[in-house]
């Protein structure tokens, strides 16, 4: 591992000469300028293509090891700390008069990201996330939101995911994401978008909201985002929108033997999926970064995502509760026992009193609510959800004229030299399919959301292909 470390270095400064040599502007700095934009530079002073699409995937791989180096330097330690506490104490006071949890906002409502107010709802959720990611408090190399992203890697995937500790382990994420961006986390309702025709021109891939669902990301609130591990998107390749249906089927699970993993996730009948299997199959159809657990939670759509899936966990949890059959369920498996700690990315020593068993728990749930399904026939009273009359359910408008676009940077050859400009092109599945002409598969190793072995007639199968 070490030998291998070196030779990438070396290789890096040598790629790093020659490309700086014939560019004065320097070197990419990050995976998705090297993508969408060096690349065509080298082309257009014809530096080998694979020189260098080594070195893009070498920056990529190299820049995610030095952040687990910089998870170690103890000014994040403290800050993850100080986040781990504000939750404890919150939990334990949940029930006193006294409210004097370090949360200031008390207990929060989150709403659906289509639900107005807009300034309030997802406006706040895009504020805080910017505000984050540009925040270099906590560290000098690593922004706040991504050192928070990092949770959701190293132990964190075994611990979090495969078990019936995904629910426990998400729900107390969602709150520290939730604690450091100062307001209720949204949460998007994927059965809104499911009976679309095509769910791709939903008006969250729109830069009302998401911004654009391929490539990377330069439309809305979230284009070009600072940061080491910089979002790509393939919508619509594989996978599935979690559906009506889904949830419904989901709900109606017996147990929570039943609803947790891993009972089936696919044996040939959908409806036999439990909800964590539901939910790979959304982190499939988002395609890119979200695909492989340990880059999912870069992109800020995993928090509005996992919110739905955290609201339709409180539903079942309730009739569990109704039934007498709330007890955790130990099926035996190494992370997720009861009284197994939630481990967040590494193991932060004193912190770690929070167990599964918690997050199952009365007083974690207390902290949150969720608004219902917008209904019919005001569907919440939102400008981006009409009700369709013809099944009595709300669904999601549209995205209309020119907001169906993504800035592209493209070379402009001068006297001089190579300038970029920016360019608006369609929103659609050739951004994906450029990218990975000339550049081959995404260099993302480690687990994916999945196993899939189905996914919605509708996608494209165009894939992002990792190695
Ligand atoms: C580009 O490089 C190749 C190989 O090095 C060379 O054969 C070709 O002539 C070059 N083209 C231009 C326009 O310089
Ligand atoms: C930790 O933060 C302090 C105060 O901002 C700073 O002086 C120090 O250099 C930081 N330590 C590291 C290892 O980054
Ligand atoms: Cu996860």
């Amino acid at each position: 591992m070490k030998a291998f470390l070196t030779s990438l270095v070396i290789f890096i400064c040598s790629v790093s000469l020659t490309l700086q040599m014939k560019d004065p502007n320097g070197t990419p700095s990050n995976f998705v300028e090297c993508m969408e934009y060096e690349f065509i530079i080298a082309d257009a002073k014809n530096i080998s293509q694979i020189e260098v699409q080594k070195f893009c995937k070498d920056l990529l791989v190299n820049q995610m090891e030095s952040m687990a180096v910089e998870m170690k330097n103890p000014n994040i330690t403290n800050y993850i700390k100080h986040l781990a506490r504000g939750i404890i104490s919150e939990i334990e006071n949940v029930n006193s008069r006294q409210k004097r949890s370090v949360y200031r906002f008390g207990n929060v409502l989150r709403r659906e990201i289509r639900e107005p107010p807009y300034d309030q709802v997802w406006g706040c959720y895009a504020r805080g996330v910017r505000r984050l990611k540009n925040s270099y408090d906590v560290s000098n190399t690593m922004n706040t939101f991504d050192v928070i992203a990092s949770l959701h890697t190293g132990v964190a995937i075994p611990v979090g995911h495969d078990g019936p500790g995904f629910f426990s382990w998400h729900k107390a994420f969602l709150r520290i994401m939730e604690f450091a961006i100062g307001c209720p986390l949204p949460y998007w309702d994927t059965t809104l978008d499911f009976p679309m025709a095509d769910p791709t021109q939903s008006i969250v891939w729109s830069p009302k909201f998401f911004g654009n669902g391929y490539g990377a990301i330069t439309s809305g609130p979230f284009a070009n985002l600072p940061g080491v591990l910089q979002p790509i998107r393939n919508i619509n390749s594989a996978g599935w929108l979690m559906s009506r249906q889904d949830i419904q089927m989901a709900l109606s699970k017996p147990s929570y033997f039943e609803f947790t993993e891993p009972s089936p996730c696919y044996n040939g009948n959908r409806y036999a999926y439990s909800m964590e299997c539901l939910h790979d199959g959304t982190h499939v159809w988002l395609g890119g970064t979200a695909e492989p657990t340990a880059t999912a939670s870069f992109d800020p759509i995993f928090y509005p995502l996992h919110a739905f899936v955290d609201k339709i966990f409180g539903l079942f949890r309730r009739r569990m509760i109704q039934e007498g059959n709330a007890v955790y369920p130990d099926k035996q498996i190494t992370g997720h026992a009861p009284r197994d700690r939630m481990l967040f990315y590494n193991t932060f020593p004193g912190i770690e009193s929070l167990t599964h068993e918690d997050g199952y728990g009365e007083n974690l749930d207390q902290l949150v609510s969720y608004t219902s399904t917008p209904s019919c026939p005001n569907c919440a009273g939102s400008d981006d959800l009409y009700c369709d009359t013809t099944q009595n359910i709300c669904v999601s408008r549209t995205r209309q004229g020119p907001q169906n676009m993504a800035v592209n940077r493209v070379p402009m050859r001068t006297n001089d030299g190579i300038e970029t400009a920016e360019m608006m092109e369609p929103d659609s599945p050739v951004r994906v399919q450029r990218i990975m002409n000339r550049f081959g598969a995404l260099p993302i190793r480690g687990p994916m959301f999945g196993p899939v072995g189905m996914r919605d007639r509708r996608t494209t199968g165009i894939s992002m292909r990792f190695m």
